[in-house]
């Protein structure tokens, strides 16, 4: 690498220009009672977060918490609308997530909600990924011959689908995110996608290798297994404990670095990646801050759903999703005269 390009990735792993470092401390000082941030502040946010390995990012949470959204406080809004038995699962989830980041959930969503997702899924045109030279492809997915690796359905057709919407509702799961963000959970995406059988080769834009997420200052992601996974079935890869600061993941959460091997993983951190899977309506909760990654499938497609909610919306109001589903109150708390509707639980 030629001497002024190597100083400049060493200035940029190390260091950030005054400017980053005042607009992060205004977005320290300005963010908690705002539901909305700009693309400005959170770039600064995630700048900061990679030249001090997390710490910048812990802080600025720790400034947003909003007291109102305490544990007791949601977990008591939480057993007078949905019982004893949702707040003792919802604290169960909350205590895995903080200190493994993930949880994986011990009821499955029923079948025939499945069933339906799957229908919707095979009907709807979906976003082909990754993109083409020629431009963006929108296709049904034929699983009987996929052109593709990745086949993605979101917008409004979904966001008005009862059963995702019913999901998303659900008080369990924004209980949980509500806990963990200690705010009220914007829902920043509700998609679903077909990961094909497709290549064997992984593939980097539809996130096959092992990388960290970071497009809002927290957040927590559901996964919902509409298909049954298995280790040949593309199952959700992960290095639990990784969503805290370390010193073995710090080489890669550089700006020069967005996907990294199983190799260099296996090296940073030995023996402790783990695959989830599960039959169908398996329901996972993950803060993929963590090592995370979509295993390639061998044997068959695997479809997913997946529920987003973060600390903040990003850009100049709430989410389409968030208003078509929860309005445009401040966030999707739950227990406050709005939708309780429940998940219908499966038990395994
Ligand atoms: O497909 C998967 O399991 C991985 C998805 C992923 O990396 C993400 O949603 O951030």
């Amino acid at each position: 690498m030629p001497a002024l390009d190597r100083l400049r990735s060493i200035y940029a792993t190390r260091f950030v220009s005054p400017a980053v470092a005042s607009r992060y401390v205004r977005a320290c000082l300005t963010c908690r009672n705002r539901a909305v941030m700009d693309r400005e502040e959170l770039r600064a946010v995630k700048q900061m977060h990679r030249v001090t390995n997390g710490l910048s990012t812990d802080i600025f949470n720790a400034m947003s918490v909003q007291d109102r959204h305490s544990e007791t406080s949601v977990l008591d809004r939480l057993a007078q609308v949905a019982g004893v038995d949702a707040a003792r699962t919802t604290k169960a989830a909350v205590d895995s997530i903080r200190e493994r980041g993930f949880f994986v959930f011990p009821n499955r969503m029923a079948a025939d909600v499945v069933d339906e997702l799957r229908g919707f899924s095979l009907r709807e045109p979906a976003i082909v990924e990754p993109p083409r030279p020629d431009g963006p492809r929108i296709e049904i997915f034929r699983p009987e011959q996929p052109t593709a690796e990745k086949f993605a359905i979101h917008g409004e057709k979904i966001n008005l689908f009862t059963p995702a919407r019913e999901i998303a509702l659900s008080s369990i799961m924004r209980a949980t995110a509500e806990i963990y963000l200690r705010r009220a959970p914007i829902l920043s995406t509700l998609q679903m996608w077909w990961s094909a059988k497709y290549s064997p080769v992984p593939c980097s834009e539809v996130a096959q290798y092992y990388h960290y997420d970071f497009s809002h200052p927290k957040w927590l992601k559901y996964f919902i297994y509409l298909t049954e996974v298995t280790p040949n079935t593309g199952p959700h890869c992960l290095v639990p404990t990784t969503h805290k600061r370390d010193r073995a993941g710090r080489p890669y959460r550089t700006p020069l670095r967005s996907r990294i091997t199983d190799e260099e993983i296996e090296a940073a951190y030995p023996g402790c990646q783990i695959e989830l899977y599960g039959p169908a309506g398996t329901i996972l909760a993950v803060d993929t801050r963590c090592w995370h990654k979509g295993k390639v499938p061998t044997s068959d497609h695997r479809l997913i759903l997946e529920i987003y909610f973060t600390s903040h919306a990003v850009g100049e109001s709430l989410p389409p999703e968030h208003l078509a589903i929860f309005g445009d109150a401040d966030g999707a708390s739950i227990g406050l005269g709005r939708d309780v509707t429940e998940l219908r639980w499966a038990h395994p």
